[in-house]
């Protein structure tokens, strides 16, 4: 049972580069939080990672809701992700024809495949969308695909079925999947990939647009989430950098206590 198998034997049974990177970044830093940096501004989401960086193993990125995008950020993003030892993730939640995906993956203002490490997609579109994102691109071999096999938010369309053929679909590729971004433990079995699960907060049940909220003891005990992803949790906090302490802590001394037995 995968939720039972530390991250460090986990490692071992990755198919995909990244799952394997994230893994043992995980191992070596203690730490099994994403933060997802949902600020508009690149000078904020740099400062906030300089105080945060040591307490995470993945930065979650919408990079097309920041105002002042420049390559300079990407630059600077990198450095910072080299110097503390995380990866990123841009959330892109990619949902249209293959074509027309690699066209977003890899071109227009934000060069996607230069940078992200891993991206999210919808599986929706069947299965051209991840031979899209399979596309070898000038010569970048680690890169990953987290697919939505579920979402946080009340009222999803996504079915029981749609979440089967989800991960079916996602066997296929196993190269390139790095995981699911899911709720439940049982979604998938295969302990070399990875659950990503958002809707984590200490304070809130739910905001007032949809997303729902669930404790860091259930997401990781009950529900078997790997790696979890704190948004406004953290970034909206007072002291943001002590926030990301607390939630490290708790999150990391959830997953001691699953695989304790
Ligand atoms: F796929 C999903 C999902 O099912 N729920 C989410 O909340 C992605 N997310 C993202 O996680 C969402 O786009 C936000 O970027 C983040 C959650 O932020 P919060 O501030 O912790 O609610």
């Amino acid at each position: 049972e995968r939720m039972l198998l530390s991250y460090e034997k986990r490692a071992e049974l990755t198919s995909n580069p990244v799952a394997k990177q994230l893994f043992n970044i995980m191992s070596i830093k203690k730490t099994n939080l994403c933060l997802s940096v949902d600020l508009t501004s690149s000078i904020k989401i740099l400062e906030l990672l300089e105080k945060v960086g040591e307490y995470i193993c993945l930065v979650k990125t919408h990079v097309d809701i920041i105002e002042d995008f420049s390559l300079d950020f990407i630059t600077r993003l990198k450095q910072l992700a080299q110097r503390f030892n995380f990866l990123i993730l841009e959330d892109r939640k990619f949902a249209d024809i293959g074509n027309t995906v690699l066209l977003q993956y890899q071109k227009g203002l934000y060069k996607i495949s230069e940078w992200a490490d891993c991206v999210t997609s919808h599986s929706l579109p069947g299965e051209g969308i991840l031979k899209s994102l399979s596309t070898p691109c000038n010569g970048l071999e680690n890169r990953g695909v987290f697919l939505l096999a579920e979402m946080s938010s009340e009222g999803n369309l996504i079915s029981p079925e749609y979440r089967e053929v989800t991960v079916n679909m996602a066997s296929k590729y196993p190269n390139i999947i790095t995981g699911f971004v899911c709720q439940n433990k049982d979604t998938f079995k295969d302990p070399g990939l990875i659950q990503l699960t958002p809707g984590v907060q200490l304070e809130s049940a739910k905001d007032d647009l949809g997303q729902v909220y669930n404790s860091p003891d259930k997401v990781i005990l009950d529900n078997g989430a790997d790696i979890i992803v704190v948004g406004r949790g953290i970034i909206a906090a007072k002291s943001p950098e002590a926030q990301a302490v607390i939630y490290r802590d708790t999150l990391w001394k959830c997953y001691l206590k699953r695989v304790s037995g």
